[in-house]
């Protein structure tokens, strides 16, 4: 296995959720983590707990291209040695059927899950190679594999992010850096109460009565993921809660 205490992490979405794990699991095995996000009082609690000589945050929006520009160019020594890129800001807006969704929210899951990953990664990727190689983990989602109603865009952006994955690994063909989508299924996480902006019982009843993942969870396939010896490379990971499985296909009949 790699030496964790090597690890410079860069996490898009640390606020919350899987990338906030993340960023703890990667610290508890010695790492270091460079930790983003909009919302500056949660980094900055981060910091706190994670210490500052093993946590560098940095606010921002992913959706914003210049911002990411500027705030990759600006990350100060040793924080700048980053090896491991995990592009997991995202989100999903709502589960109306897709004539009745609200334009809006289609635009900004594009801008975060699409644009702003693929933002990140490009940034992140010349000093990976010119360091000598390194690791991309991206948050697809089960929704990129299997349609369910409402899923529309949501799930068709996680589709984009697992091919983007794909085919990063055909570019990086001897460049030893490796590529891994992280594919998770019902994951109880602000997940839903961003879905279902802020309507904190009808997120509840998403998890209600069942057993879902955890943050942890994910954390964990994806420190296991980077930590394997660096002659291995995981393609995906797809993961569900047990008490999750695959509906039928549905029929309309008159
Ligand atoms: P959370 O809502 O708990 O966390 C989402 C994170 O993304 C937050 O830290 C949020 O930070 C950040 N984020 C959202 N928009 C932006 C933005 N414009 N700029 C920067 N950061 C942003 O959800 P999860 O941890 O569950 O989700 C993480 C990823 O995993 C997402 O890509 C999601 O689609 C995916 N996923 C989630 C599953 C689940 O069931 N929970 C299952 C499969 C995939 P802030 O608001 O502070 O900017
Ligand atoms: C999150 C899981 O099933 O809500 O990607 O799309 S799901």
């Amino acid at each position: 296995l790699l030496d964790p205490s090597r690890f410079v992490v860069f996490i898009t979405g640390a606020t919350s959720g899987f990338g906030a794990a993340a960023a703890r699991r990667y610290v508890a095995a010695g790492a270091k983590v460079i930790a983003t996000g909009r919302r500056e009082d949660r980094l900055l609690a981060l910091r706190d707990e994670l210490g500052h000589d093993k946590c560098h945050i940095i606010p921002l929006d992913v959706r914003d291209r210049a911002a990411v520009e500027a705030a990759i160019a600006a990350i100060p020594a040793p924080f700048d040695a980053i090896n491991i890129v995990l592009a997991n800001a995202g989100l999903a807006l709502g589960l109306q059927p897709a004539a009745e969704t609200d334009l809006d929210d289609w635009e900004t899951m594009i801008d975060t899950n699409i644009k702003g990953l693929v933002y990140t990664v490009r940034l992140l990727l010349p000093g990976l190679i010119a360091r000598g190689g390194g690791h991309v983990v991206t948050l697809g989602s089960v929704a990129g594999e299997f349609a369910y109603p409402g899923g529309s865009v949501y799930a068709a952006s996680k589709a984009f992010v697992k091919h983007f994955a794909l085919n990063l690994r055909s570019d990086l063909q001897g460049k030893n850096v490796r590529v891994t989508d992280i594919e998770p299924g019902l994951t109880e996480t602000e997940f839903s109460v961003v879905r279902f902006k802020g309507d904190e019982d009808k997120a509840g009843n998403v998890y209600a009565g069942t057993k879902a993942m955890t943050a942890e969870d994910i954390a964990e396939s994806i420190f296991w993921a980077t930590s394997l010896p660096s002659h291995v490379n995981v393609n995906k990971i797809q993961l569900m809660a047990t008490t999750q499985a695959i509906g039928p296909f549905a029929i309309h009949r008159e």
